[in-house]
């Protein structure tokens, strides 16, 4: 046995409360190197005649990758503490393996094993429950619909009438927004994330000059509240970009200390540390990357708190707000987003917190500051996979699967799983052109776990490359739209919304490919319903033998309604290229 492989800590993804009495225990073993793991397990103050009191219960494995096989367990335990170890068993050994180390037997001291040491209420941490349930839908303002042209900008250009650039506008507004809720409506989707809103300099608002005024080429601050209405009226959240790592160059704050440089009162707002300011290639004062219009704020600084304190909580209080996306989440301090996650909540306990972090987030997970981060690993795995067929099928599992170990069980019912953003190109582009690929990336999108983000325009095959091509007008023509593939969208986003196990009622397994087929395939497992999503990302026909026992079940296939019952013990499902098949038994 790879001893060295074995891995488990009492804490983050392996040990965390998924419920008010239960615990989740996870660990992780070298790939195929260990046959089968039994938890030892019992309260260190449970004893009888000098005899620690303890029992063994079977782990399943939860997942492949590369690497490691990942193991789960989850545990009732009677008084809330927990001691416990594994029992590691492969085909020419066993060995228990504690917080100590390895034992040839069964230690009795309690004092040698993990401890989770008291499971408390307030440690139990889910998304908001409504997350689950949710399918966003990405809005960059300046570039959804112009509704006003009142608002519009001098330089206005006609809508769609050239190619995005970093300094050009279109007019979109929230009148625009307004103006299309039916299509919205009608395409299924239940919150809406706005990049940002509030007075800036530029056309992407990222450039904050005041937090507290909506940006006038959108309109004021009652059509926004005009605007949060009509969604909430329509059954669809609202969700602000919180820009809180840095602000733009013409923020009061920032100018005054450009002025009155070591005078200012704001010199502390700024990492800043000789005057005067200067700008440039490296500005002499901290930045969002090295962008001399994004001076860095010093979240650490109490006055820089109690603000942007009251920029998180004044649009939830005043406009109902019902989340913030946190801008370059992970390099603001975590001290301020747990103070932040705490007042939030206190005004709105279900309001969501999504960062915006591109990598392992575990660190802002843990239930005291954010509930969820933007999935951007899931998409470089469909990109890889679907798009550029760089990976096998056994390959987009492994690593799938590797994201989703990242985190907890509980993480990843709300996880903010996203096919493209203003960030990146286009998923029609990076699949360059080939739409029936889109198809089934947003059907691996709409039946996976987590709450699926869906960036405007996407779902009519918008093209574009990375920033500032990838936020080209919303088309309102038609005659531009790929209607099969927005068809096709918004029956998935049917789907999802009235089968309970695919908005994360249901668990999740991948199958394991069969050796020689391409299909993939995975199972949402709820209470009385299974569904089985197999997909074929090849040109090829090709027959899926389902791996499972369906003997007697009545099956049928949601994507064109037809019902067979299973009468041998296997099936198997015929695809045709780039083809799919949901089935319910
Ligand atoms: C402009 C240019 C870009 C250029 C950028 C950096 O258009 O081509 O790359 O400057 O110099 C906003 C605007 C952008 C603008 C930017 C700076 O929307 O158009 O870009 O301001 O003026 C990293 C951060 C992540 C950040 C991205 C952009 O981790 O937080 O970079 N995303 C947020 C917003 C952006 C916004 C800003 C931050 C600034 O979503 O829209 O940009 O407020 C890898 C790394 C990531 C990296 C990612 C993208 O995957 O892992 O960390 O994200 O690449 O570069
Ligand atoms: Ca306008």
């Amino acid at each position: 046995m790879e001893q060295s492989s074995v891995y488990h800590r009492p804490t983050d993804q392996f040990a965390y409360p998924y419920s008010k009495d239960t615990l989740h225990i996870k660990i992780r073993t070298k790939r195929s190197n260990v046959q089968n793991i039994e938890l030892i397990y019992g309260d260190q103050y449970e004893w009888e005649n000098d005899h620690w009191i303890c029992y063994t219960d079977q782990l399943e494995k939860a997942g492949t990758d590369s690497l490691f096989d990942y193991w789960k367990i989850a545990v009732k335990p009677e008084y809330r503490r927990l001691r416990y170890g594994f029992k590691l068993i492969s085909n020419e050994e066993q060995i228990i393996y504690t917080e100590k180390g390895f034992y040839p037997t069964q230690p009795g001291d309690p004092g040698l094993y993990f401890c989770f040491p008291y499971l408390h209420q307030n440690q139990v941490s889910h998304p908001p429950s409504w997350v689950k349930d949710t399918v966003w839908y990405q809005i960059f303002p300046e570039r959804f619909a112009n509704g006003d042209p009142t608002n519009d900008s001098k330089d206005t250009k006609a809508w769609g009438s050239e190619s995005p650039t970093a300094i050009n506008y279109f007019g979109g507004d929230f009148q625009g927004v307004m103006n299309h809720i039916e299509y919205l409506k009608e395409l299924g989707i239940s919150g809406i994330y706005f990049t940002p809103i509030f007075k800036a300099y530029s056309n992407h608002k990222y450039d904050t000059i005041d937090y507290f005024e909506i940006d006038p080429q959108f309109g004021d601050k009652e059509t926004f509240r005009l605007l949060v209405r009509k969604c909430h009226k329509h059954g669809i959240k609202v969700m602000l970009d919180a820009v809180f790592n840095h602000s733009g160059y013409h923020f009061k704050p920032f100018q005054d200390v450009l002025q009155n440089g070591e005078k200012s009162p704001y010199k502390n707002w700024f990492y800043t540390s000789d005057f005067p300011l200067k700008g440039g290639e490296r500005p002499n004062y901290a930045t969002f990357s090295f962008v001399e219009t994004m001076p860095k704020l010093n979240t650490q600084n109490q006055e820089v708190k109690d603000y942007l304190m009251e920029v998180g909580c004044y649009w939830i209080r005043e406009f109902d707000i019902d989340g913030w996306r946190l801008d370059v989440a992970n390099e603001i301090d975590h001290q301020f987003w747990r103070e932040f996650r705490t007042k939030v909540k206190a005004i709105k306990p279900d309001v969501f917190i999504l960062g915006e972090v591109w990598h392992d987030s575990m660190p802002w997970l843990r239930g005291d500051q954010f509930d969820s981060v933007m999935n951007y690993p899931f998409l470089t795995n469909l990109i890889h996979f679907f798009a550029k067929e760089l990976i096998d099928t056994r390959q987009f599992v492994e690593n799938m699967t590797t994201v989703m170990q990242l985190y907890p069980d509980t993480v990843n019912e709300g996880i903010f799983n996203i096919i493209g953003s203003h960030d990146t190109s286009r998923i029609v582009t990076e699949c360059d052109g080939r739409v029936e690929k889109v198809k089934l990336i947003f059907t691996f999108l709409l039946t996976f776990l987590g709450s699926p983000c869906i960036y405007y325009g996407d779902e009519i095959g918008l093209s574009g490359e990375n920033d500032p091509d990838c936020r080209k007008c919303m088309p309102w023509d038609q005659k531009e739209w790929n209607k099969e593939l927005l068809s096709h969208v918004k029956f998935l986003i049917h789907l999802r919304k009235t089968i309970r196990v695919l908005a994360n009622e249901g668990s999740f397994t991948f199958l394991e490919p069969h050796e020689g087929l391409s299909s993939l395939a995975y199972l949402r497992k709820g209470i009385d319903q299974s569904i089985l999503v197999i997909i074929n990302p090849t040109n090829m026909q090709e027959k899926y033998p389902i791996p499972l026992s369906l003997k007697g079940k009545k099956i049928s296939n949601l994507k064109d309604n037809s019902e067979y019952a299973a009468e041998a013990h296997h099936l198997s499902v015929d695809l045709g290229p780039y083809d799919y098949s949901i089935l319910s038994f």
